[in-house]
């Protein structure tokens, strides 16, 4: 056993890099996610209260009353006792109220349907095989793989899925819940500070399962509205030097690929893309990751409905010059 220590010892180091911190629901950012760790820590305290007073009990018990040497007497048969029996049934009884109050209070709160509050933001999610599409029907956009939300604001989700089964989990902000075809899930969150959060799919959907992260831009109110209004404004004349990439961006992708305010396509709606803070939600966004995904997306992100389109070199740079200029 002793032998094993440093292994464990190595693993235990190796496992505290694991924490990042815009990815752990130890680390809450908002309301909803705070009370939920609370009921972590509230119910993991009163296991390891149990726990230390059921093995110290024990183990007095055990050196206490031991068999001693040359003592051969059967010890006296106790049957029954009636103290003892009421205190057991009380201590559980009682530690099970503790953990059940808040948990119940919290299940209810957390339950509330605050897609007809008027003071929340509302949004669609719609997972699919393997993206993220985001759509504010309150404001009219739809966009994809960057969530951006006002800090402060309740946000209402209404959750579903376009294909298989997902689930929508931002760690920081609370816990997951199901994307399923059909069925609409509804939830709500809230973070009270400004940051990039990540997000992930929660529920194995296939080959690119791990792939399936978002981001989750949490902005003050001020830049919420103005990215709302950048969002909705007519689309900027394209510079004469994009002008070749977005006849190739209509002759090989408009057809997946809408870049209107709130329009719905197979594909990420690209309006706004060149502000995201990833490529399909995994690689840096840069020109040169950009042209990795548009040239060979499947090796990206195995299983992925984007099929390799078949530009030459020149062409991609012309369409990743486009594509920068949908800010
Ligand atoms: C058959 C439909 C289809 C065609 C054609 C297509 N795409 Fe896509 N594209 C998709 C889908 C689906 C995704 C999301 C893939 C994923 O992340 O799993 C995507 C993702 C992207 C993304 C990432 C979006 C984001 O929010 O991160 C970019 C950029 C992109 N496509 C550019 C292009 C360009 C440029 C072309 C034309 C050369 C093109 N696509 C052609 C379907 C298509
Ligand atoms: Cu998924």
């Amino acid at each position: 056993m002793w032998r094993l220590a440093p292994l464990i010892g190595v693993l235990a180091f190796i496992l505290t890099g694991c924490g990042d911190p815009t990815l752990s629901a130890l680390t809450p950012k908002g309301p909803v996610a705070r009370d939920q760790m609370f009921l972590m820590i509230l119910s993991l305290s009163v296991m390891i209260f149990v726990f230390v007073v059921v093995m110290a009990i024990y183990i007095y018990v055990l050196v206490r009353y031991r068999r001693r040497k040359g003592d051969n007497k059967i010890p006296k048969q106790v049957e029954g006792n009636h103290k003892l029996e009421i205190l057991w049934t009380v201590i559980p009884i009682i530690l099970l109220i503790i953990i059940a109050v808040p948990s119940i209070t919290q299940t209810f709160d957390q339950a509330r349907d605050m897609r007809k509050e008027k003071d929340a933001i509302h949004v669609n999610v719609i997972g699919h095989q393997f993206w993220w599409q985001f759509e504010y029907p309150d404001l009219g956009i739809t966009t994809a793989q960057d969530l951006v939300i006002p800090t402060g604001k309740y946000v209402s989700f209404d959750v579903v899925s376009a294909d298989t089964n997902h689930s929508f989990w931002i760690p920081v902000l609370g816990g997951k819940i199901d994307a399923n075809r059909g069925i609409h899930n509804v939830f709500y969150l809230k973070s009270d500070e400004v940051g990039i959060f990540k997000g992930k799919c929660a529920e194995l959907c296939g080959a690119s399962h791990a792939l399936m992260d978002f981001k989750v831009n949490s902005v003050s109110s001020a830049e919420f509205d103005a990215w709302v209004n950048k969002m909705k404004a007519p689309p900027a004349a394209v510079p004469a030097s994009a002008a070749k990439g977005e006849q190739i961006f209509k002759d090989n992708c408009m057809s997946c690929h809408a870049t209107g305010v709130n329009d719905k396509s197979f594909g990420p709606n690209l309006n706004g893309f060149a502000s995201r803070e990833m490529v399909a939600g995994i690689l840096e966004h840069n020109d040169a990751n950009l042209k990795r995904w548009i040239n060979d997306p499947l090796a990206e992100k195995p299983g992925a409905t984007m099929p390799k389109v078949g530009l030459n070199d020149d062409q991609l740079n012309e369409v990743i010059k486009y594509l920068d200029t949908l800010k």
